[in-house]
């Protein structure tokens, strides 16, 4: 008799063991760190070939214009924010303070017997007629306005677009 109560007394504190154990929290916090991988990995993955494979870049063929891309105690802007080019002629944007900046079309705005040769004549797109970013000082990104029909073109830098960072390009 005194063997069978204890081993009665036993059992229950071991099956309290089991049945109070605390595995509830396990897997409360495994889905929070996914999204920023995910997210910073996006900009690398197009490049010059994932545009519209319309047609060919049309070379420069006439005078290559200088804008400035600036970002200073002052603000964020293109210098001159409005150019002025004759068709066939280029501009090179020089990456000068407070980049990244980049060159950058809403294809919204842009018309659909344009888009095409504008693409084109786009080296390294992010996304449609989203040019790369420039970084570092003294990088330069080069577009040619050959074949573009004339009209007056609104462009924009994609990280300082809230900021203001607009031009207007205007083809004769
Ligand atoms: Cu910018």
């Amino acid at each position: 008799m005194r063997f069978y109560g204890l081993a009665l007394a036993a059992s229950a504190i071991v099956l309290g063991a089991c049945g109070g154990g605390d595995k509830k929290g396990a897997d409360t916090t495994a889905g929070t760190t996914t999204d920023t991988a995910a997210a910073t990995g996006a900009t690398g993955a197009t490049g010059a070939t994932g545009a519209a494979p319309a047609g060919a870049a049309a070379p420069i063929t006439g005078t290559t214009h200088t804008v400035n891309m600036v970002g200073d105690d002052k603000g964020y802007r293109y210098e001159p924010a409005n150019v002025t080019v004759k068709q066939g002629d280029g501009i090179k944007f020089v990456m000068v303070s407070g980049g990244p900046h980049n060159v950058a079309f809403d294809p919204a705005n842009i018309p659909d017997d344009v888009e095409p040769q504008l693409s084109a004549n786009m080296p390294e797109q992010m996304s449609p007629l989203n040019g790369k970013l420039l970084v570092n000082p003294n990088e330069t990104y080069t577009m040619s306005f050959a074949n573009i029909k004339p009209g007056k073109y609104d462009y924009h830098c994609t990280p300082h677009l809230a900021m203001g960072m607009k031009g207007v390009i205007t083809v004769q």
